[in-house]
């Protein structure tokens, strides 16, 4: 049987204008108001959803390959190595349903480990993304049935149709949920418990806390990449909000929070100096920092707990042998 892709957009959508477009109108004015409220208010921050315009996805994909950022490696090696033990855990005949997809290279390996699925959704922002994606796996797993969802994965409320007839595995890779408060990371592990149903699974890959001889260099490494990726914000922000940021003025810093334990992204003005804005004018002191990234590390234990208050109960957990990450699988209902 040949494969399939229909992108597939959420029934409130516009209907009058490309969804792609709509969207990305929609992400400006957002940009705009985060940024103008994150500036207003102190410390100044700008979520970390906006580093990935397409800038900061091609940045992205730079940091995953580095040697010093571990989880994107470890990862896959844990969805190789232990694939086959995944899939007859999970159970056969699923649905798969990925939250946050982006270039779905690591989802690859797990469909290769879970044999024939009934479908494969991947839910992603980002509709060019999805379509790329969606025809790479085509032509690595040529008999799949991709329905990619454009919507926002934290708020995802419904599934396409063919999702009724059969189980769902749920695949949330990379750590992603640790950029999440964890009251956001409870809210969206309550919500993807809806969406997949009674009796589904759900695969998290989730970091591990580890010496900060480690975690540091991971966020602020040796060529820079992560710099770059941070002062991206900047740089987009000059782009898009008709701003004045000199890049060479502001730094990138990454420090671990051991009380809340999470890697904080900062970015740190050099000097004292008057930034512009949308017509609007930011004086920004030496030294003060602009909060742009949490990035949560959890202890097996401490993940247990936070899926646990949402209703996840954990089956197994696969760490590599240097405890780096984990994969969780969880079963609800
Ligand atoms: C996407 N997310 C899981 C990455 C992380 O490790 O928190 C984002 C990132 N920020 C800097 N490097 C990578």
């Amino acid at each position: 049987m040949e494969g399939d892709i229909s992108l597939h957009v959420p029934s409130d959508a516009p209907a009058s204008a490309p969804f792609a477009r709509a969207k990305h109108e929609l992400a400006d004015s957002e940009f705009s108001a985060a940024v103008l409220s994150g500036f207003a208010r102190r410390p100044r921050s700008i979520p970390c959803r906006f580093f990935y315009d397409t800038v900061g996805c091609e940045l992205f994909e730079e940091i995953v390959k580095l040697d010093e950022y571990y989880p994107t490696r470890v990862e896959a090696f844990l969805l190789e190595a232990h694939g086959a033990e995944i899939a007859e855990l999970a159970g056969q005949g699923r649905v798969l349903v990925e939250f946050g997809s982006g270039s779905s290279r690591k989802t690859s390996l797990l469909i290769g480990a879970l044999g024939r699925l009934p479908a494969y959704i991947p839910i992603d922002i980002a509709a060019e993304s999805l379509r790329e994606a969606a025809e790479w796996l085509l032509s690595r797993h040529s008999d799949l049935t991709i329905l990619p969802l454009i919507a926002d994965f934290t708020t995802t409320r419904a599934l396409p149709s063919v999702a009724k007839f059969h189980g769902k595995l749920g695949f949330f890779s990379g750590s992603t949920i640790g950029n999440l408060t964890q009251v956001e990371a409870q809210a969206f592990l309550a919500n993807a418990a809806k969406l997949l149903g009674p009796d589904s699974a759900f695969l998290i890959g989730i970091d591990l806390k580890k010496p900060t001889s480690i975690l540091i260099p991971a966020y602020n490494d040796a060529r820079g990449v992560t710099a770059a990726f941070n002062l991206n914000l900047l740089a987009r922000i000059n782009r898009e909000l008709d701003g004045d940021f000199d890049l060479t003025r502001f730094a990138h810093d990454a420090i671990y929070n051991w009380a809340q334990g999470r890697i904080e992204m900062y970015l740190v003005s050099c000097t004292q100096q008057i930034v512009r804005v949308l017509g609007q004018e930011f004086a920004f002191a030496e030294g003060e920092r602009i909060h742009t990234e949490n990035s949560h590390k959890y202890t097996v234990r401490e993940f247990h707990a936070l899926a646990g208050a949402s209703g996840w109960r954990p089956v197994r957990a696969w760490t590599d042998p240097d405890q780096l990450f984990s994969l969780h699988l969880l079963r609800h209902g």
